[in-house]
């Protein structure tokens, strides 16, 4: 049987666009899904630029306006890839129209605005209509499978907690500026864009919530070249400079709900680290050790061992009793980034087919968004210092 059609209409065709667009199109073919994803509507500002996306990515139509567009019966989901300062009201309005709603993170630039979201996703969930956070590196196979064997216990009591997310793409000061480096577009610099992330796959794999926080953000170059455009991640430089209102880096430790001790770093200086997303964890019982750079691989050190044997152990996460990886190639033959996206889609379209919440919920963006706004507080402060006696 095939399955009913699934009308989704995506606003924005920057970098995530282009990642939603590929999972969208590949999920339904790699997954059974009980709904079948159509590329209905790209939603774009510039009308010319949007057509072109939209020959690009394989969707049937383009449009400019997406307040018309959530309007539009023959439109079931609405997925937001636009920056952080459009997501409130989109969100809230698709919601409104009925529409299920998947929204890139981190949920909003503000604590309020996710306020707001979320109750707005609460509501409507009353009636069926679901919204869900797109933090895809939960659905890295790795990741899950980290998260599934702490909860078995094989860490034994989890004491410490690292998570570092590190890049060099801003290591060049005279690279440009982007809607990155703008606060009233982004929300935030490294810690929203990439800390946000290491917020929510710590408390993923742990299944704590980061209580309170004590952290430093800095700029570290304050000024860049404009660009002729301002979304997306390319762009010609001008002579023009523009200030960039954001976090360069954020450093920050946390407190768990269970008593973890987390260390938190995220920066897009770090240089010679592309995308290196690392988390390790230390337990009674055992350790895990992660890096996005080498993602199909988990490190696992079981302190159980007898003493003689110890060491991490490299498992592969590639084999069919993994998260996710039935689905794809045979043993050994490892996943990408684009993938994480796909099983995002997976995760959503089967969840609200069951009429389910799906998860990260708009509720765990806005825990996320307040460990963001603590950070924050915390550095606008000054308590993280102590000067030297
Ligand atoms: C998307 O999930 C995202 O967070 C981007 O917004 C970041 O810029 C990227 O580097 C990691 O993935």
């Amino acid at each position: 049987m095939t399955a009913r059609a699934l009308n989704v209409a995506m606003i924005g065709y920057g970098f995530m666009g282009a990642a939603h667009s590929q999972a969208w199109r590949v999920a339904p073919r790699f997954f059974d899904l009980p709904r079948d994803p159509v590329l209905s509507v790209i939603v774009g500002r510039d009308a010319e630029r949007v057509e072109a996306a939209r020959v690009k990515f394989g969707w049937n139509e383009a449009a400019t306006d997406w307040r018309e567009v959530i309007e539009r019966d023959d439109i079931d989901v609405v997925d937001i890839c636009s920056p952080g300062s459009s997501h409130v009201e989109i969100a809230i309005a698709a919601l409104a129209a009925g529409k299920q709603v998947l929204c890139e993170k981190p949920l909003a630039n503000t604590v309020a605005e996710a306020e707001q979201m979320a109750a707005a996703a609460t509501a409507a969930a009353e009636h069926g209509v679901f919204a869900m956070v797109g933090f895809s590196y939960r659905r890295v196979p790795a990741i899950t499978f980290a998260r599934d064997l702490l909860a078995s216990g094989r860490l034994g009591s989890l004491r410490q907690v690292r998570a570092q997310y590190l890049q060099d793409w801003l290591s060049d000061a005279e690279g440009p500026m982007t809607w990155r480096l703008d606060k009233s577009l982004a929300g935030s610099g490294s810690l929203g864009d990439i800390g946000a992330h290491a917020i929510d796959a710590v408390q993923f794999i742990t299944g704590q919530s980061v209580d309170s926080v004590s952290g430093i953000l800095e700029t570290l170059v304050p000024e860049r070249p404009l660009l002729g455009e301002t979304v997306g991640l390319g762009g010609t430089a001008s002579s023009e400079r523009g200030k960039v209102t954001v976090d360069d880096v954020a450093l920050f430790t946390g407190r768990l709900s269970g008593g973890t001790l987390g260390s938190f770093e995220a920066t897009r200086y770090a240089t010679g680290r592309k995308n290196a997303f690392r988390l390790e964890f230390s337990g009674s019982d055992g350790a895990l050790s992660f890096d996005l750079e080498r993602m199909n691989e988990l490190e696992f050190y079981d302190a159980t061992d007898p003493a003689g044997e110890q060491g991490f152990r490299r498992i592969l996460v590639t084999e069919p009793e993994h998260p996710y990886a039935a689905a794809w190639w045979p043993t050994g033959h490892g996943l990408g980034y684009e993938h994480t996206f796909s099983h995002q889609v997976r995760d959503f379209v089967v969840d609200i087919a069951e009429h389910r919440q799906p998860t990260p919920s708009f509720q765990d963006g806005l825990q996320v968004q307040r460990v963001l706004a603590a950070v924050e507080a915390s550095s606008a402060n000054g308590s993280a210092w102590t000067v030297t006696a």
